[in-house]
C-alpha cells in the first residue's frame, strides 16, 4: 500500500486536515504539541487504498526533541510515497524553511497551505500558482477546520501519488549540507508570492490579551474562568447522570431481573450484583465525563491554554518548571495519560521527568466521577461544588509541593519560547469528534481494564460463600483487614479500603466496587453511603483517592517514558506516602476540632 506522511510545524492543522481526511478523530488543540506519537489511517483516495501518517510537529528536520524524533525516525525507516506537507499560511515568512529543508529529501511532495480563513481575514494574500513554480510541487489552499479547498486537496494527493516514484527512506543526513542555500532561495520565493498588510495583525486576539493576560488580572481572570467550567460541569452534568442511573436501576428492575430470576443464585449474583452494578455504575458517569471534555476542548482549542502557560511560567519557574508544565498539569485534568505522553517536547530530561512527576496529581476525570458521586450523596447542593473546587486546589497544592522537594534532584532550565496563537473556537464537528472520541476511549477502557477490575471484586467479596458479602470472612475482607491498621487512622473503613485496592487498577472501578459490595445501583448507593460514613470520612477518603497512585495506564506509561524503573517507583511510591500523610492529617485535625 502507498503511504502519505503529513509534515509540517506544530499547530499548523495537520491533525484536523487528518481527521478530514479518513474520518478519524484524532485530537486538535490549539497548542504546538498536540500529537506526539504516529497515528495511521487508510483511505481511499482516487482509486487505490493509501495510508495516511499524522506526525507530531516538527520545527526543523534536525530537532532532538523525543516529539520531533518520532517524526524524524519514521521518515527514515518506513518507505514514504509522498510527503504531504502542511504550513499555516498566516505564517509562510518562518515555515517556508522547513518545507525548502523536506523538499532537499528529493522525495515527492505536495504543499498544503492550510487556515487560509485565517490569512484571507489578515489581509494576506499568497500567490499560490506562482508559488507552486517556483518550488516545482503542487500548491493547494485549504482550510482543514471549515473543509475548504478539501476536494482539491484530495485531487492533488491522488495525482501526485499515481506520479511518485517508488516509495524510499529519506536521508536525512543529506540535508545538513543544504541549510545555507536554503537561506537565501528563502527570501526570493517570500518576496515574490506573499503578500502581506502592515498591520496583519488579530484584532479580536488583541483585544482579548489585553485583558486575559493583564498583569493583575490575568491569574485571577483564569481560576475565575476554571471555577465556573466545574460549576457548569457539575451543573449540567449532575441531572444528566440522574438521568442515566435512573434508567439503568429501571432496566435492571424490570428486564433483567426477572430475565435471570431462575438462574444459579451465584450466578444471578455475579450477573446483577457484579456486572451490571459495577459497570452500571461507571456508566452512569459518562455524560459529565463528556461534558467535561468538551469544556476542556474549548479550553484547549480556544488557545487559552497557551495564556495560562504564559501567565504561570513565572511561578513554575520558581518551582524548577515552566508554564508548559502547568499547561501538562491542565491536560491531566482529562487523563493523565496524553499528558505525560505531551511532555515529550520539552528538550531538558531533568524537567521532564520532574513535570511527569506532578502530572499524576491532576484530578483526571475518573477520580471526578468519584468526587462528585461522594460530593453530590454527603454534601448540600450550594456545597458541592465549592468542595470539588478545594479537592481541585488540593491537587495543584500536591504538585507544586512535590515539585519543591524534587526540584534539586530533577528539574533543569530550558528556555521556553512560547508562541501565542490567536484566539480559535472549536466548530461543532471539532466538538462533536471530541466527544465521541472520549466516549469510545472510555468503552474501551471499559471493555478491558474496568471488566476486569469490577469481576475481581466481585469475586473476592463473594467468596467464600457462605459468609455475608464483603464481609470480614471474604477474601476481600481479609484484605482490608490486613491494611486496616493502616487505613483506619484516616477514617477510612474495610469496605472502603478495598474500593480503593481496586482503585489501582482504575479509579473508574472505585465506584464500580463499591457498587459491587452494596450490591446495589448508582441511584440507591448514594442513599447507603451517606448512611455510613461522615463528611470527614468522605473528605478524607477523597484525599486519599486524589493523591495516591494513579491508574496502571498510568504506571504504565510513566515507566515506558521515563524508561527507569526507578523513577517509576518513586512516581508510585511517593504520592501513596503523601496520599496518606495528607489524610491522616486532614482526618485526625477535624476530628479533634470537634467535627
Ligand atoms: N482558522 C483555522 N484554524 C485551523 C485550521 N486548521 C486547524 N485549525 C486550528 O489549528 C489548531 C491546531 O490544529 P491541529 O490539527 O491540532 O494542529 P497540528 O498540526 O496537528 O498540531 P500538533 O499536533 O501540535 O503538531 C486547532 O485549534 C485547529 O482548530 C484552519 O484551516 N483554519
Ligand atoms: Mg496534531
Amino acid at each position: 500500500m502507498k503511504r502519505i506522511a503529513l509534515l509540517g510545524m506544530p499547530n499548523t492543522g495537520k491533525s484536523t486536515f487528518f481527521n478530514r481526511l479518513t474520518g478519524a478523530s484524532a485530537k486538535v488543540g490549539n497548542w504546538p504539541g498536540i500529537t506526539v506519537d504516529l497515528l495511521r489511517a487508510d483511505i481511499l483516495l482516487g482509486s487505490e487504498m493509501v495510508e495516511v501518517v499524522d506526525l507530531p510537529g516538527i520545527y526543523n528536520l534536525h530537532g532532538f526533541a523525543e516529539d520531533e524524533k518520532v517524526a524524524r525516525t519514521f521518515l527514515e525507516e518506513q518507505p514514504v510515497d509522498l510527503l504531504a506537507v502542511i504550513v499555516n499560511a498566516t505564517q509562510l515568512d518562518r515555515q517556508l524553511a522547513l518545507v525548502l529543508q523536506l523538499q532537499s529529501l528529493g522525495q515527492p511532495m505536495v504543499l498544503l497551505l492550510n487556515m487560509i480563513d485565517e490569512a484571507t481575514r489578515l489581509g494576506i494574500r499568497i500567490d499560490s500558482e506562482r508559488l507552486a513554480r517556483e518550488l516545482g510541487i503542487p500548491v493547494v489552499a485549504i482550510s482543514a477546520k471549515h473543509g475548504m479547498g478539501m476536494d482539491l486537496a484530495r485531487r492533488t494527493l491522488a495525482r501526485a501519488l499515481a506520479d511518485a516514484h517508488p516509495a524510499r527512506h529519506a536521508d536525512i543526513e543529506k540535508t545538513f549540507s543544504e541549510d545555507d542555500a536554503i537561506e537565501a532561495r528563502l527570501e526570493q520565493v517570500l518576496a515574490d508570492t506573499v503578500e502581506v498588510p502592515l498591520n496583519a495583525s488579530d484584532r479580536l486576539t488583541d483585544r482579548l490579551d489585553a485583558v486575559l493576560l493583564h498583569p493583575w488580572l490575568g491569574l485571577p481572570l483564569f481560576f475565575l474562568a476554571m471555577l465556573g467550567m466545574f460549576e457548569a460541569v457539575y451543573t449540567l452534568g449532575a441531572p444528566l447522570q440522574d438521568g442515566v442511573a435512573w434508567l439503568l436501576e429501571t432496566i435492571k428492575r424490570d428486564a433483567v431481573t426477572p430475565a435471570v430470576a431462575h438462574w444459579d443464585p451465584l450466578l444471578r449474583s455475579f450477573l446483577l450484583d457484579g456486572l451490571f452494578d459495577g459497570i452500571g455504575t461507571i456508566l452512569s458517569f459518562l455524560p459529565i465525563i463528556v461534558l467535561f471534555f468538551l469544556f476542556m476542548a474549548i479550553i484547549e482549542d480556544s488557545g487559552y491554554m497557551s495564556r495560562a502557560a504564559f501567565l504561570m511560567d513565572a511561578f513554575m519557574s520558581r518551582l524548577g518548571l515552566d508554564g508548559r508544565a502547568f499547561v501538562m498539569q491542565l491536560m491531566g485534568f482529562g487523563c493523565n495519560v496524553p499528558a505525560l505522553m505531551g511532555t515529550r517536547v520539552m528538550r531538558s530530561r531533568g524537567l521532564r521527568l520532574l513535570t511527569m512527576l506532578i502530572i499524576p496529581f491532576s484530578l483526571c476525570s475518573a477520580r471526578l466521577q468519584v468526587f462528585v458521586f461522594f460530593t453530590t450523596a454527603i454534601f448540600e447542593p450550594w456545597a458541592a461544588p465549592l468542595v470539588l473546587f478545594s479537592l481541585y486546589l488540593f491537587s495543584f497544592g500536591a504538585a507544586f509541593l512535590t515539585a519543591i522537594l524534587y526540584r534539586r534532584r530533577l528539574g533543569g532550565d530550558e528556555p521556553l519560547l512560547l508562541e501565542l496563537p490567536p484566539y480559535r473556537f472549536p466548530t461543532l464537528r471539532q466538538m462533536w469528534l471530541r466527544g465521541w472520541r472520549e466516549v469510545t476511549h472510555f468503552l474501551r477502557e471499559a471493555s478491558g481494564f474496568i471488566l476486569l477490575g469490577v469481576v475481581l471484586v466481585w469475586a473476592l467479596t463473594h467468596f467464600p460463600t457462605g459468609v455475608p458479602v464483603a464481609g470480614d470472612q471474604t477474601l476481600a475482607g481479609r484484605m482490608a483487614a490486613f491494611f486496616a491498621p493502616l487505613m483506619e487512622p484516616l477514617g477510612i473503613d474495610h469496605l472502603m479500603t478495598i474500593a480503593l485496592l481496586f482503585g489501582f487498577v482504575a479509579k473508574e472501578v472505585v465506584l464500580g466496587a463499591m457498587a459491587v459490595i452494596y450490591g446495589v445501583g448508582e441511584g440507591e448507593l448514594a442513599g447507603i453511603v451517606s448512611h455510613r460514613i461522615d463528611w470527614v470520612q468522605a473528605y478524607s477518603f477523597m484525599l486519599f483517592v486524589l493523591i495516591y497512585t494513579p491508574c496502571l495506564s498510568t504506571v504504565a506509561v510513566l515507566r515506558q517514558e521515563s524508561r527507569s524503573w526507578r523513577f517509576t517507583a518513586l512516581a508510585v511510591g511517593w504520592p501513596l506516602l503523601l496520599a496518606w500523610t495528607v489524610s491522616f492529617v486532614f482526618y485526625q485535625t477535624a476530628r479533634w476540632l470537634g467535627f
